[in-house]
């Protein structure tokens, strides 16, 4: 079935980097506003916000202390209104993030939890005795370093969090706090939003007992996870949530879902499953991390890799569920500066991930910068850094002996704090973020990476992307046709047909920044091609992609 959200486009933006409009060095709601205009203009068709609730920021603002109030930084329930008017107005629609694995200790719902163990609120949360030893509970990590328990001396036990101390994970056991979040929901949809995007959704059902991973199970991340990530409810709980909160409104979901496979994804996006519209699966965005599943170590990825986990979920989902297409997000390094080039091919890469982005099928997701080709940020110490998963990994690698210089250069290519610097609108002081000193500092290369730049620029990224979410909205072949790969054990470019009833589409990616010859079946030179977009002024020869090279024809 054909819907808004298959055809639409999404833009992420993190607010606190996107633009600051009361020079405070933070950027807000009206520093959105601010940009309305520009969003509309590049094309975009839907807005997802990262958190902008109420937050004591320790792991910015997916800590969320008050779920029905604004963060004071970044403006008041007005100012939401205004954003939210001006996209509508613009017929763009607003995704809001959910966050409700967690909240923050500063909850009012936390804060009365830990007051006694017969506080109405107590199971709230997932609260255990110490173990018969007097330690852990068990043996579950947080995903930002150490054991995911924390004694609370109050009432002598331990709560769990799945990530940091201040992020307590909440009890989905209790129906009535699954009510009161189904209500906190209705509230935001009777708002007029347009959808959510829910934060680690496929975590928030335990295995009864809580029982360790075996050591058997420890020797992989996905498996040592196993009691906390697609727990034996979570079905049953996203069903109940679309029962009681989605059903009625026209709106779309995304939940992101670390360590799920095309057979699992089926069962949270199938079509008739009432649970989820699609969900951020990470296969892809995983591709450089170590054989025992760790992202702290890198590995180089592989183009092969990338084939095969594409084709994999284009074909999985094929008529069955929707697939979600994204390159990276506020958790992610730069796109440019991982899959592509971010010095002498920078511009081409740029335009070849993206236009990888707009000829899949699932609905592609934009990460603000990208559309500048914003590169990673050349981090020179650890106090740069300010994401707490970052400076944990740091602190707990120093500790295990290893060595400083080697966890900062992982760090570098890994950190999430790349996606995070403030985006670069000009070559004006802060890059016309803020007038203020920004809270996270501006890449230094501000002067030849910004907007105003680009706009003016004769091989402009910025138009591309408008050019290739053009093409993307008038074609749907692109969005709903079928996939085939070609060329398959080509180690450097990426082709593939995407066929459809008005037509068929041939996509050629060159991954390296090297010339590479595509091997094509005769048959298809007997028919007319049609270049509709190339990131080339022109084509050398058909079968011969330049370096990043991206093309996009029609067959007749
Ligand atoms: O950040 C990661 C990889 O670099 C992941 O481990 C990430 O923590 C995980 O995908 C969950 O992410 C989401 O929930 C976190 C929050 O810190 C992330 O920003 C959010 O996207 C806890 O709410
Ligand atoms: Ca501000």
């Amino acid at each position: 079935m054909k819907n808004w959200w298959k055809e639409g486009i999404v833009y992420q933006i993190y607010p606190r980097s996107f633009n600051d409009s009361n020079n405070d060095g933070i950027g807000d709601l009206q520093g959105i506003v601010e940009k309305l205009d520009y969003l509309e203009e590049l094309g975009i068709t839907i807005l997802w916000l990262n958190p902008v609730y109420a937050s004591p920021n320790d792991d910015n603002g997916y800590d969320i202390s008050d779920y029905q109030d604004i963060m004071a930084e970044f403006g008041t329930m007005k100012d939401w209104e205004v954003l939210l008017h001006g996209l509508h107005q613009r017929g763009i629609r607003l995704i809001m993030d959910l966050v409700v694995n967690h909240t923050s200790d500063e909850h009012a719902w936390f804060i009365e939890s830990r007051k006694s163990k017969s506080n109405p609120y107590r199971d709230y949360y997932m609260w255990a005795p110490p173990a018969g030893d007097g330690g852990y509970p068990n043996n579950w990590q947080s995903f930002f370093q150490g054991p995911a328990w924390e004694y609370d001396e109050n009432t002598g036990e331990y709560y769990l969090h799945l990530f940091s101390k201040k992020q307590p994970d909440l009890n989905w056991e209790n129906p009535k706090l699954r009510d009161e979040i189904y209500s906190m929901m209705r509230f935001w949809l009777d708002k007029g939003i347009d959808g959510f995007r829910m934060d680690v959704i496929n975590m928030i059902s335990k295995t009864p007992g809580l029982p360790s991973a075996t050591p058997e199970e420890q020797r992989h991340k996905s498996t040592a996870v196993r009691h906390y990530v697609n727990g034996p409810k979570v079905h049953e709980y996203l069903q109940e949530m679309h029962k009681q909160a989605l059903a009625g409104y026209d709106v779309m979901t995304v939940g992101e879902c670390p360590f799920v496979d095309t057979e699992l994804a089926k069962l949270y996006v199938g079509k008739d499953r009432k649970e989820l519209d699609m969900i951020f699966q990470m296969e892809i965005v995983n591709i450089d991390f170590d054989p025992t599943g760790e992202r702290f170590s890198v590995e180089p990825w592989k183009l092969q890799d990338l084939k095969e986990l594409t084709e994999k979920w284009q074909k999985g989902l094929h008529g069955v569920g929707w697939n979600s297409l994204f390159w990276m997000n506020h958790d992610q390094p730069r796109s440019v500066s991982r899959f592509g080039n971010d010095i002498q091919y920078r511009r081409e890469a740029a335009k070849m991930l993206v236009t990888y982005l707009m000829t899949l099928e699932g609905t592609p997701y934009i990460y603000q910068g990208e559309e500048i080709g914003m590169t990673n940020y050349p981090f020179q110490s650890i106090e740069e850094f300010k994401d707490i998963d970052s400076v944990n990994v740091y602190n707990a690698a120093v500790d295990q002996g290893k060595d400083p210089e080697a966890v900062l250069k992982m760090l570098c290519y890994r950190s999430r704090d790349n996606a995070r610097t403030p985006m670069q609108w000009d070559d004006t002081e802060n890059a016309g973020f803020s007038q203020a000193t920004p809270w996270m500092p501006v890449n230094p290369n501000y002067k030849e990476v910004n907007l105003a730049l680009e706009r003016e620029h004769e091989n402009s990224i910025f138009r591309y992307f408008q050019e290739v979410i053009r093409l993307r909205k008038n074609t749907p072949a692109l969005v709903y046709g079928s996939f085939e790969t070609l060329d398959r054990g080509n180690p450097g470019s990426f082709t593939f047909i995407r066929k459809y009833k008005e037509g068929k589409y041939l996509i050629m990616l060159n991954f390296t920044g090297n010339r590479n010859e595509v091997s094509l079946p005769k048959e298809l030179f007997e028919h007319k091609w049609e270049l509709f977009i190339s990131n080339y002024p022109s084509v050398v020869h058909k079968t011969l992609l330049s370096p990043f090279e991206a093309r996009v024809y029609r067959i007749y």
